[in-house]
């Protein structure tokens, strides 16, 4: 494989795909060398057949605001790979979201995937609905349209979608609804379900949880830990909130969080009530992060992004390309030690070349935020068997699945000179779980 002439090819069939060509090039720069040392990986071409999605379903979603005004956005799903099971991934209702910014969500769904350990194949869809300013009987009308078309392409052993950016329990309570009118059947055909119609304990804080997970055992290895470390958290959504959570029990304390208006930084902790405080920002449906600092009297930076503050552990949560270069050289300034993504791709190529020259801990958003999927892998496994299991019990397969993604990280990524490099080590053992699933199963 040769890794430029790959690329070529691909922003040919997709110019302008600029976040779906930014996540493949990363995954075959780290997997290059491992395939030209296989050569049956290059004659049954995996590079080039799992570079493109199995199929993408594009459809309109007509639905009619409160006064009755009718608007028509887009709505998406791509179903990606599904060699080692059925598709699986969230769905993302945002102004941005393109056919590019699905595809590389659903490209690093592939292999993020593959390292839960669990039998799941990559998968992503949304819409550019903007969720801002709506009532809760536009996002339900909206929803209930979306599933009318979605409801063709899903099903408990095809695809599973769950949420993602400003799709939460709300909206996956609205769109199984209207499934299971449409199908007359309760089946788990969306993770991120109620707690009492099928949904598993946990998972609402699997994401944040997992990434503190990950990145508690990469501290491990500098023989340190969260206690009394300063953590700079972006965004102020699911995965943010239970970053937060988790970092405060571990004796962190957590001094930002985020919005598209800017930055809270709170010198004295964000813990406890301030913490519940992030679910009614979120579920204002404003998207800014101000009235927070009305309300506990903190600094607000209107416009910024809270990498300039002085921080032990940064958790970027908020999107894609939210950490640049220059972001990713004032956190190392500052003595930032440690950065775990718990968004997708948050931090640009730039970003990561920072934290690899400076020899930091830094974990690709498809290692540490694995662990709201992998949790969503254990609530299939628990609508399957028609039983629930106990917080406890899912924390606790969580914590495990985070440490073994961890030690797979560890096991592909290190090189010569005893580091780490978290990126290369989840691309590759990612990479080939599906690659020698495909070689397994032939060509199709
Ligand atoms: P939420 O919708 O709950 O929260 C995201 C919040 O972050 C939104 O309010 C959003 O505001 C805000 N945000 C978006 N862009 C920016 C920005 N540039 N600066 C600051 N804040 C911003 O989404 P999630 O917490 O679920 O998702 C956050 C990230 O985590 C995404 O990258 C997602 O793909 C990833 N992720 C989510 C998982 C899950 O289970 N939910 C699992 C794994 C990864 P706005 O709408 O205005 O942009
Ligand atoms: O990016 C992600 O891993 C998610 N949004 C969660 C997907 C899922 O199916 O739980």
């Amino acid at each position: 494989m040769k890794v430029e002439q790959i690329m070529k090819d691909l922003e040919k069939k997709h110019p302008g795909e600029v976040e779906y060509l930014q996540a493949v090039r990363e995954v075959l720069e780290s997997v290059e060398e491992l395939y030209n040392k296989n050569p049956q990986f290059e004659s049954a071409k995996i590079i080039e057949r799992i570079v493109e999605p199995d199929r993408i379903l594009t459809f309109k979603v007509p639905w009619a605001d409160d006064k009755g005004d009718i608007h028509v956005n887009l709505g998406y799903r791509i179903q990606f790979n599904n060699a080692i099971g059925p598709y699986k991934g969230g769905l993302r209702f945002h102004p941005s979201v393109n056919l590019s910014i699905l595809k590389f969500l659903g490209f690093e769904q592939i292999f993020k995937n593959s390292l839960t350990t669990l039998p799941m194949g990559g998968g992503k869809g949304g819409s550019d609905f903007d969720p801002k300013g709506k009532s809760n009987s536009e996002v339900m009308r909206f929803c209930q349209s979306f599933m009318l078309e979605l409801k063709n392409i899903i099903g408990p052993e095809t695809d599973v979608p769950a949420g993602d950016i400003g799709v939460g329990g709300r909206e996956i309570g609205f769109l199984y609804g209207m499934y299971r009118k449409l199908a007359r059947e309760n089946t788990g055909i969306l993770t991120g379900k109620g707690i009492g119609w099928g949904g598993s304990l946990v998972r609402p804080e699997a994401t944040g949880y997992g990434d503190v997970y990950f990145a508690q055992e990469m501290l491990k290895t500098r023989n340190t830990d969260f206690k009394g470390k300063i953590v700079a958290i972006s965004g102020f959504g699911n995965v943010a909130w239970g970053a937060a959570l988790k970092v405060t029990e571990l004796g962190g304390k957590v001094v930002t969080i985020s919005g598209p208006d800017g930055y809270i930084y709170d010198k004295n902790g964000i813990s406890g009530e301030k913490i519940d405080y992030m679910l009614d920002l979120r579920a204002s449906n404003n998207d800014v992060v101000k009235p927070y600092a009305d309300k506990f009297g903190a600094e607000f930076h209107a416009g910024k992004r809270p990498w300039e503050v002085k921080c032990d552990v940064a958790l970027p949560c908020a999107t894609q390309n939210e950490l640049n270069g220059d972001d990713a050289k004032a956190l190392v300034a500052n003595g930032c030690i440690c950065v775990g993504e718990g968004a997708n791709m948050p931090s640009t190529p730039e970003a990561i070349e920072v934290f690899h020259k400076a020899k930091i801990l830094f974990s690709p958003g498809k290692a540490s935020n694995a662990g709201g999927v992998a949790t969503s892998g254990l609530e299939m496994s628990q609508n399957s068997m028609k039983l629930s299991w106990s917080a406890e019990e899912v924390d606790k397969r969580l914590h495990d699945i985070m440490i073994s993604i961890h030690n797979q990280c560890v096991l592909h990524g290190k090189d010569k000179d005893g580091f780490v490099d978290y990126v290369k080590g989840a691309n590759i053992a990612g990479f080939l779980k599906v690659a020698n699933a495909m070689l397994d199963q032939g060509l199709y």
